[in-house]
């Protein structure tokens, strides 16, 4: 072969490829179980795929829960550890409650345990089955670094570090400085509130007596405020509202026609119409023709909040039963 033909068309092939594969800031990479656990992905997928078919409502709890975990103690698994008699874990947090697909994640680990014992770790499991459940809701996908090291702790005082569905638009933005991200990556991955459904009680309080006055939010569209009234009482705290009606299951840039239309369910949704940069943002996507940009911002965030406090290298352990430490 011609050796300028290989400069110019080998080369910056090869070192993007490079680029893609090293490792990244946190000690990260794609990839990482290549040798190790060939099969790693496919075997996430594929049970992802069975899961999704069969339960399509478990694709927002399973995306919800990789943010729970990266949000509390960095991306370490901690959310799926059980309590024990001494200590109580960040699983029993009411901010939790409707957390579920913790069956999901057993089982793919039993999988995995099978064909590579002892091998890949919980977190990544849970990177792994977030960019699964977005992707088979008929979003984006994404290449997801993995390599991270399970942690020993799980401590519910520690579930405080998420952000509440009251934040104003400043704690919202801390909260998410805080982990390193930005506020481009707060308006992107609030987008995430495209799939799946809240329990009335996380926002019943925007429809019923809001300032003391019997009133509600007046950053929520009124006319929304009466439809919600119908489906939550002031006394209902289990029942359940789509986040973005009718098409819940899809992964799709509704969300921002919603929180433009000041229906966004939780005041930290409604606040992304406070700051000039998400307001901008949002309308963008309400605007856009198709979803490309969303959904490539979508990996991108994903992969930053997939690097929040991270376990590599010989830190931590890779749990035998993401439920308990080994
Ligand atoms: C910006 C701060 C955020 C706040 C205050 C917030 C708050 C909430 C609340 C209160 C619920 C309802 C939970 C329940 O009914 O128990 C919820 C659901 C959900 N959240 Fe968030 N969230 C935030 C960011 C995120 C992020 C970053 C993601 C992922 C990228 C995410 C994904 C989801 C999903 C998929 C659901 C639906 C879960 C289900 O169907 O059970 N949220 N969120
Ligand atoms: C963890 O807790 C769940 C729910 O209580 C239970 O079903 C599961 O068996 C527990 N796992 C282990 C390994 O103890
Ligand atoms: C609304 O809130 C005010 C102030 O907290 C309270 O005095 C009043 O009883 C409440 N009204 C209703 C209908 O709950
Ligand atoms: C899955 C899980 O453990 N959920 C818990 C979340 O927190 C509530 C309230 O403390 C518990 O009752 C749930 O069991």
């Amino acid at each position: 072969m011609d050796s300028k033909f290989v400069l110019k068309f080998f080369l910056p092939i090869s070192i993007m490829l490079l680029l893609s594969g090293s490792a990244d800031a946190q000690g990260l990479k794609v990839g990482f179980y290549k040798k190790t656990c060939p099969n790693a992905e496919t075997i996430v997928y594929n049970e992802m795929k069975r899961v999704i078919s069969v339960a399509p409502s478990l694709a927002g709890p399973l995306l919800r829960l990789f943010f729970h975990d990266c949000f509390v103690r960095g991306c370490d698994a901690s959310i799926l550890l059980n309590s024990t008699k001494n200590n109580v874990a960040e699983k029993e947090s009411p901010i939790n409650l409707s957390l579920r697909g913790y069956g999901v994640i057993d089982t793919i680990k039993a999988k995995l345990e099978k064909a590579c014992p002892g091998i890949v770790s919980c977190a990544d499991i849970t990177a792994l089955v977030a960019r699964d459940a977005v992707y088979l809701s008929k979003g984006p996908s994404w290449e997801v670094p993995t390599g991270r090291r399970d942690g020993r702790a799980s401590l519910i005082a520690e579930t405080r570090q998420l952000p509440a569905p009251i934040f104003t638009f400043q704690q919202l933005k801390a909260s998410f400085a805080q982990k390193g991200l930005s506020v481009k990556d707060l308006v992107v991955l609030s987008g995430g509130h495209t799939l799946g459904t809240s329990q009335c009680s996380f926002f019943s309080p925007r429809l019923y007596n809001f300032t003391g006055k019997g009133d509600a939010d007046p950053s929520l569209d009124s006319e929304y405020v009466i439809k919600l009234k119908n489906k939550c009482k002031p006394t209902d705290t289990t029942k359940l509202a789509e986040m973005d009606p009718g098409s819940f299951l899809s992964f799709d840039t509704d969300y921002y026609k919603i929180v433009s239309k000041r229906r966004g369910l939780f005041s930290t949704d409604s606040a992304l119409l406070q700051d000039a940069e998400t307001r901008s943002y949002v309308q963008r996507q309400v605007k856009a023709s198709n979803p490309r940009e969303f959904f490539k911002d979508f990996g991108v965030s994903m992969v930053n909040m997939g690097n929040t406090g991270v376990l590599i290298g010989k830190q931590g352990e890779i749990r035998k039963n993401c439920a308990v430490v080994n």
